[in-house]
């Protein structure tokens, strides 16, 4: 007996539903997230759990349903268009629905909070949250490196950026030339520096340890050596790196 194109596609379809389910379940377990370095990555991780969460049964649904339907109908020679069923479609939409207003909202929550959009939360009192107040650092954008400048305590850095822990940092991010993109992916900052604007980036660091600034923008030849790093220390010695930065100068 010659078996049918169903039988055969699910044939195919079987291993391959149970390697997409496979692929997904090693993503999961490998994307549990270790404790973040910032707030702002705290915020973009928690997001990406919440999404993962809502994914993943979403897959294992239709991957599910799609073998059933394979399996179950393989040896039907004459199928039939579905009938109305206004049901099954009001709950579907309804579905649909749902879960991309979560989606929505879960990333819009992500998008307001301050470390993540600085310049939308300007002028927010935040003075309660904030005891020691927030380090202020000017970072000088340049073809090709970086300069920062902490604000009120005269001293200047290049290529090395030093933060204290559990503090928060504001910068305030300019250019001396070309289009450049201040880029810490462990801390969960990024944020364009456009020549004749002054941008805002925002975080709070929560484990010390050293870290990679690039720039994300190609602005040039030397892009590519355009990086730095991101040193997070404890208060005392952030406070003891910068009296020997004042004391070198
Ligand atoms: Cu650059």
């Amino acid at each position: 007996m010659r078996r049918s194109r169903a039988s055969r596609i699910a044939e195919v379809a079987a291993p391959l539903a149970v390697a997409v389910v496979g692929v997904v379940v090693v993503a999961v377990l490998l994307s549990t997230p270790a404790a973040a370095q910032s707030a702002n990555r705290s915020a973009i991780d928690d997001l990406n759990e919440q999404l993962l969460y809502v994914a993943l049964p979403l897959v294992l649904f239709v991957e599910i349903t799609l073998v059933y339907a394979l399996y179950r109908f393989r040896n039907n020679d004459d199928p039939q268009p579905t009938t109305k069923d206004p049901a099954l479609e009001i709950t579907w939409t309804a579905a649909t629905g749902v879960i991309l207003l979560f989606v929505g909202l879960s990333a819009f929550f992500v998008l307001a909070n301050p470390y993540i959009s600085p310049a939308a939360a300007a002028g927010a009192p935040d003075a309660a949250s904030n005891p020691g107040g927030a380090v202020e650092i000017e970072v000088v954008a340049y073809q090709w490196g970086w300069e920062f400048r902490y604000q009120g305590e005269n001293v200047t850095s290049q290529s090395q950026l030093v933060l204290p822990n559990d503090r928060d940092v504001r910068f305030s991010l300019v250019t001396r030339d070309v289009i450049h993109s201040f880029y810490v992916p462990e801390l969960g900052l990024k944020q364009d520096i456009i020549p004749g604007q002054s941008t805002q980036a925002r975080t709070r660091a929560t484990e010390t340890g050293e870290y990679t600034l690039y720039c994300a923008e190609l602005c040039g030849v030397g892009h590519t050596r355009m990086h730095g790093t991101v040193t997070v220390l404890p208060q005392e010695e952030y406070d003891e790196w910068l009296d020997e930065q004042r004391a070198e100068n």
